[in-house]
This record gives structure tokens, sequence and C-alpha cells, in this order.
């Protein structure tokens, strides 16, 4: 996979209880890397055209599970980006900051639950894509030191 960066998958210990089911586990500072704030899931998404995202965070650390289903994951760290579809419950998506992130081709039975490291702030969403690429794009040359 395209190297990305404020991204990574986190696969969760599995109990498969044979035809009892199956449980993943998630922990916060054991299997995803912060203490849980915030959690929230999205659901009804029949609508075969629905486009999620579409933003990227400043401070806001996340992980993302699709525990139904699946969709097609956008991601675009400003120089690189990767499409992949996310169905697997037992698998995080690991969000980090400055990620531009879209979901689109939800199955009809998808469900997706988000782990979140903050509460919920508008102010720390940017949700026009070349603020974001202007925003990222002078962290990283304020970052390389270099000056004019
Ligand atoms: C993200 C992706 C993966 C709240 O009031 N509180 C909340 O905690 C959330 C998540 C949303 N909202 C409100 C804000 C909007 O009026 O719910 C409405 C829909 O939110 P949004 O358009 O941001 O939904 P998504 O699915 O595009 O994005 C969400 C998260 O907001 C975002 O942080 O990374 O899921």
């Amino acid at each position: 996979m395209q190297s990305i960066k404020s991204f990574s998958l986190i696969e969760l210990p599995t109990i498969q209880d044979g035809i009892d089911g199956t449980i993943s586990i998630v922990e916060s500072r054991k299997h995803i890397p912060f203490d849980v704030k915030r959690v929230y899931y999205v659901y009804n998404l029949a609508n075969q055209i629905a486009v999620r995202g579409k933003h990227a965070h400043k401070e806001l650390e996340q992980v993302l599970f699709c525990i139904s289903g699946s969709f097609k994951l956008h991601l675009d760290d400003g120089e690189n980006q990767i499409d992949f579809l996310v169905y697997k419950p037992n698998v995080g998506v690991y969000l980090g900051i400055d990620l531009w992130h879209t979901m689109t081709d939800f199955s009809s039975n998808c469900i997706f639950f988000v782990l979140a490291s903050d509460y919920y702030h508008e102010s720390d969403y940017i949700r026009n894509y070349n603020e974001f690429i202007n925003y990222v794009t002078c962290k990283n040359f304020k970052s390389s030191g270099l000056t004019f």
C-alpha cells in the first residue's frame, strides 16, 4: 500500500466464539494511540450516492471501524492518495491529523463506528480542499526549516 502520512491499520484482538459469534476488543492507549473522548456511528446509509467526510482535521485523531457492510475510503495527505475498501469489523483505520478523507460507495447494510480523541469542535475541521492543500504545504515548508 502506498505510503500515506497519518494513516495506519489497527488489527484488534479477536476471539472466535464458534457458533456463538465473534468478539473484537479495543482498549484506549493499548490498541489505539489515544484516550477516547467521543464515540459516534453512522448508519442508514441506504443512498448509494452518499458521500461523507471530504475534510481533514487539524488536531483530532480517530480510529474508524466498518462494523457492518463496506465502503470505499479515499485518503489524501496532500502529496499522496490511496483508495481502498473498508469492510473488516476487527480492523480499524487510524486517521491522524492533516489527512483529507472521503467515504463513498456504501453498501446498503453499512455502519461505520468511530473512536475520537476529542469532543466535537467544528473549528478543528478543514472542509475546503484548496485550504487543506495550502495548510499542509505551509506546514511542511515550515517544518523543513527553509526560509526565503
Ligand atoms: C470524520 C468522519 C469520519 C456533531 O454535532 N457532533 C459530532 O460528533 C459529529 C461527528 C458530527 N456532528 C454534526 C456536524 C454536522 O452538522 O453532524 C453533522 C454531520 O457531520 P459531518 O458532516 O462532519 O459528518 P461526516 O460523516 O462527513 O464526518 C464524520 C466526522 O464529523 C468527521 O470528524 O472524520 O465522520
